[in-house]
């Protein structure tokens, strides 16, 4: 391991330099037409290669595990049968998972305790529009640690990052394309984020199979225009010139789904049919109503650059907030804090199966972005527009603001909800009149003026 620092930009010169001096042209750009080239601007492979050598921004792991949703007697359907939840699950857990887990800063053998402890959904992470006049890619690393209740299953992994203009496809994640990391091996990505917005990634090995197992998360890229004062604003969606994608507080919004039967058959050595297809659980980063409200697991605030990093202890191991034990791998809380007349992004993202339709009872969202793309016509025109359900499919994104209203000024705060219109079929199964234990489900709570501090992180 080399003493470099992650965030030392190495510069042009010594790219060349750890290449031999000589530059070779990524295979297959040459025949790529010139205003292509110009657009994508790829980097020679010598480039990329000496970029691998550099400490990773971050380091995440991919493996299996374990997470808990409702095992509560109201959810009596003979639809989850013996699935749910699975009876090989550890006390507290439910359902297993792969997914992914950030171990960026751990000692080998605290990174390789982590086999088996994969969190859902995928820890989430941001970066930097790059900067031209100060150069800077972004290098994520991932090993594969095997997945410990199926060592006859010895499944690569991969980050495949949707929607995302890599300079070449060696970082692209999709399997027959680019590489993917068998297990104890190690591969870095290195990204060059040109257009701001709100991604998500996910492994794109048999992926039908890995995304719906968990390994899929959030991921968005912050414009240049930010940190500058634009509008009132210093924090922006987009390079948008005026301010109008400006907000306060920032939180994703991961959708994502859970059909127990594939769950129990990917531990049971079972081939799930996909064609029968059902989403019994529909969760809101990685969780669902009313788990959704409970806090982060502590964060180490001082190394949450790039992701939000959760507390670990002594072994690695997550640590989890007292008296939610049962959510140790699904770290991230859905809950939506602001004061009154605050502008609010919600960074909705979908890569469950079925389509999203979020809903924010009595507050209008202004849509703003979709796709990573700003809501504006190639001539300019401002396309963005009011609603107060927004619908978007697998793969999409959204980005969406509100302003926060007035405090009614009774109780601490007021309570709006935010929850998926199709909830009636998608509250876990749960019979009628059992929405405590519901699906994707949350709420937005609007304290007085200047009752929260300021955001400093996403989803705090
Ligand atoms: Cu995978």
């Amino acid at each position: 391991m080399t003493n470099r620092s992650a965030n030392q930009s190495p510069s042009r010169r010594r790219f060349f330099k750890m290449a031999g001096g000589v530059t070779v042209a990524a295979a297959g750009m040459g025949i790529v037409p010139y205003p292509l080239k110009k657009l994508l601007g790829p980097v020679s492979m010598s480039e990329a290669r000496a970029q691998t050598a550099y400490p990773p921004d971050l380091f995440y792991a991919g493996t299996d595990g374990w997470i808990s949703l409702p095992k509560s007697p109201s959810i009596t359907s003979p639809a989850l049968g013996l699935v749910h939840p699975d009876v090989l699950a550890p006390p507290l857990f439910s359902t297993y998972i792969f997914g992914f887990r950030n171990v960026t800063g751990m000692t080998d053998t605290q990174r390789a305790n982590q086999k088996n402890k994969a969190q859902h959904s995928a820890p989430m992470f941001w970066v930097n529009q790059f900067n031209p006049a100060a150069p800077k890619d972004f290098r994520l690393q991932l090993t594969n640690l095997g997945l410990a209740l199926r060592p006859d299953l010895f499944d690569a992994h991969t980050i495949h990052w949707h929607g995302f203009r890599n300079v070449i496809t060696f970082f692209d994640g999709e399997p027959t394309g680019s590489v993917a990391v068998t297990a104890g091996r190690t591969f870095q990505y290195v990204y060059r984020p040109r257009d701001p917005g709100t991604y998500m990634f996910h492994c794109h090995v048999e992926d039908v199979e890995h995304v719906h197992m968990g390994m899929n998360g959030p991921v968005f890229v912050r414009p240049l225009q930010n940190g500058q004062a634009v509008g009132g604003f210093t924090k922006f969606a987009y390079n948008d010139g005026n301010g109008a994608t400006g907000y306060h507080r920032e939180f994703a919004m991961f959708c994502s789904e859970v059909w127990a039967d594939s769950h129990w058959a990917d531990a049971h050595i079972q081939l799930p049919e996909w064609s029968d297809y059902r989403a019994d659980f529909v969760l809101l980063n990685g969780r669902v109503y009313p788990d959704t409200l409970a806090p982060n697991s502590p964060l180490n605030l001082a190394s949450s650059t790039n992701s939000l990093n959760v507390q670990t202890d002594q072994n690695g191991d997550l640590m989890v907030t007292p008296g939610f034990e049962h959510l140790q791998f699904q770290p991230l809380s859905a809950l939506v804090t602001c004061n009154a007349g605050e502008r609010v992004l919600l960074r909705f993202a979908n890569l469950g199966f079925r389509e999203s339709a979020m809903t924010l009872t009595g507050i209008k969202m202004k849509i703003v972005g979709k796709d990573a793309t700003p809501m504006k016509g190639r001539d300019g025109t401002d396309t963005s527009y009011e609603a107060s359900t927004v619908s978007f499919g697998a793969g999409e994104s959204v980005d969406a603001i509100f302003i926060a209203p007035a405090h009614s000024g009774t109780g601490a705060y007021d309570t709006y909800v935010l929850y998926d219109r199709a909830y009636e079929r998608s509250n876990n199964l749960a019979a009628a009149g059992t929405a405590k234990y519901g699906g994707r489900r949350t709420e937005v709570r609007v304290y007085p003026v200047g009752t929260l501090p300021s955001q400093t992180l996403p989803n705090t």
